[in-house]
Formats: C-alpha cells, structure tokens, sequence
C-alpha cells in the first residue's frame, strides 16, 4: 500500500505513521465496526470522489444496522473526505477507506457504552484484481464457504465482521492457483464474489442475483443503469452454478474490482476465454462515467 501523508482521526489530520489505536480498541476484539470502500478518478478536471453521497450513506446505514452511533453526520463525514484528498496531493486514483469503530475503554460484548471513534484513510490505489485482469479476465474458484447466512449475520451492513467468510474464501481461491472466489448462498444459489458482486451474460440478457445474499453494491448499481441506457435486457434473479458454466460472459462489479471479467469458472471455460463483448461494452461505459466522460453522470462526482 502506498503510504498518504494524512490520515483524519475523529476531526484531526494526524501523519500517516501516527494513526494509531489502543490494542484494547473493542472492535479489535468483537468485531464491530463498519467501514466503506470509495474510489476517486484522475479526471480531466481533476480528482473527484465517484458517488460520495451513495457510499458515505450506505456508511452510515451500516453503523444503524450494527447499532453504532455516529458522531458525525452524512455532510460532515462528506467534507472530511473531500478535506482529507484535498491535504494529501494525489497523483493518481485514490482509495478512501472510512471506518466507523469502537475504541477503547469498555471490554466485554456489550458494545453500547464503548466510545465510537471516527477514521478516513485514503491512498492510491490501482487495478484490485490486476490491469492483466481488466483487460482479459481473471479465474474464478467457487467457494466451499457458503455466503454469510441472512439468519445469522446482516449482509446490507459493510460490516467488518462479515468479512472473515469472505477472507477464508479468498484465501481458499488464491491457495487453489484462482484468482478470486465466488460464494453460494445456503441453498446453492450464487450469492456474491468475496468482495464482488457476480453478472452473467447469456444470449443478450445480463443476468445478476438480486441482493438477497450480497451487498447492495454501488457499482452493481452503476453498471444496471449504464445497459439500462443501452436497451441491454436485464433479469434480476437467481443463478446456480451450472448455469455460469455456460454463460457467454461472467464478470464481477465493485468499488475495488470495478468491472473485472471472469474467463474461466471451475476449469469450466466461460465464453471464449476472452473479456466477453458486452462485459468490454459496459465496463467502458463504466470507465467513462468515474473519469468524467459522460456528462449524463456529472452528479455521481464530487470534484476535488
Ligand atoms: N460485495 C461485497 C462483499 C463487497 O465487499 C463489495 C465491495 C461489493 C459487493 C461491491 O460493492 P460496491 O463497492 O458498492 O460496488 N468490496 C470493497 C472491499 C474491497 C477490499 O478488499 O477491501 C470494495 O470494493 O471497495
């Protein structure tokens, strides 16, 4: 990781080097915390945070869903980003990490009184599943880990603790010689990448699950509206496994991973082991909207 000049802490621009916690900081312990993933382009007219609004409220939902208070609002934690990329002097895209957590001075589970401190860190941050990746797809493990049940965890919270299954996932695709892992629900149906939401393609119809068993994931989102534009038909609804075998094209969507085409599944070869045409089609259109290049979506970026 590239290290930033600043990182804000709880109002403070505090060096790099210096943001630091207490090693009895509860969320180190229990698990609760929430945190956010936002990228900022190089656009023509410089840095600009892609659908701020959208993350940083999806930021805060999170903290109501794992009963965290805030102490800062929507606006305030809003500003702290753009003053934070603003102090720090990028050169290249960015990654902004905000994370809702609590800090020291309570122990035991009973979470209610510990304090809640407040972190953005930001640092640039290129391709997350390669620019070799990008262009031609990755391998696709799917898991042995089932997605995190609706039962027992609360999967529309980015909440630190969900992603242990997501870690032994990716640890488990990554061990096996693939590049990422793919996650069934607990009835097999195909939930989401490990930290990724799943799109196939197959005779003109992009297909992706609804949001049952995944995030509900921005850039997901992003990429339904841009084949909306398209006049690409659309079905939200569940996929088994057998069925991404003989999809035409496969590809994963999210802050980090953008949109990543998948060229092979299970040793099952998707398509023609090439990035698909419509994946090329919408990851493009999705490249033009976070640099700025497709004035239809100005609203989505908070120049800095
Ligand atoms: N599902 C999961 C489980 C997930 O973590 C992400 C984002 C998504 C779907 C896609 O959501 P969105 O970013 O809103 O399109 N994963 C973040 C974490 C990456 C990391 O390794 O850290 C991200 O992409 O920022």
């Amino acid at each position: 990781m590239e290290k930033a000049k600043y990182i804000w802490m709880d109002g403070d621009f505090v060096n790099w080097d210096d943001a630091k916690i207490h090693i009895l900081s509860h969320t180190l312990h229990y698990g609760n915390g929430v945190f956010e993933g936002t990228r900022a382009y190089k656009t023509e007219k410089g840095l600009a945070i892609f659908r701020l609004r959208d993350h940083t409220k999806r930021l805060l939902n999170s903290a109501k869903i794992t009963m965290i208070k805030s102490p800062y609002t929507l606006e305030e934690l809003e500003n702290a980003q753009i003053e934070l990329l603003k102090k720090n002097d990028f050169k290249s895209n960015v990654y902004i990490r905000p994370l809702i957590f609590l800090g020291y001075g309570v122990m035991g589970l009973y979470h209610v009184n510990a304090p809640v401190n407040v972190s953005i860190a930001a640092w640039e941050w290129g391709s997350y599943l390669g620019d070799e990746g990008l262009e031609n797809g990755i391998r696709v493990k799917i898991s042995s880990f089932a997605r995190n049940s609706v039962k027992s965890t609360m999967g529309k919270a980015k909440a630190v603790a969900n992603y242990l299954n997501s870690q032994m996932a990716k640890f488990e695709a990554l061990e096996a010689g693939y590049e990422e892992a793919l996650l069934l629900d607990e009835e097999g149906f195909i939930a989401e990448g490990s930290g990724e939401c799943f799109f196939i393609i197959r005779d003109g119809v992009l297909i992706s699950p609804p949001n049952d068993n995944s995030l509900e994931s921005i850039t997901q989102e992003t990429v339904l509206r841009l084949a909306r534009d398209k006049g690409i038909p659309i079905e939200r609804r569940r996929v088994t496994r057998d069925e991404v075998y003989i999809a035409d094209e496969a590809f994963f969507t999210g802050t980090a991973a953008e949109v990543t085409p998948i060229n092979e599944v299970d040793g099952r070869v998707i398509g023609n082991g090439k990035r698909g045409e419509i994946t090329k089609e919408l990851q493009s259109a999705y490249f033009d909207v976070v640099y700025g290049r497709n004035p239809e979506y100005e609203h989505f970026l908070t120049y800095i």
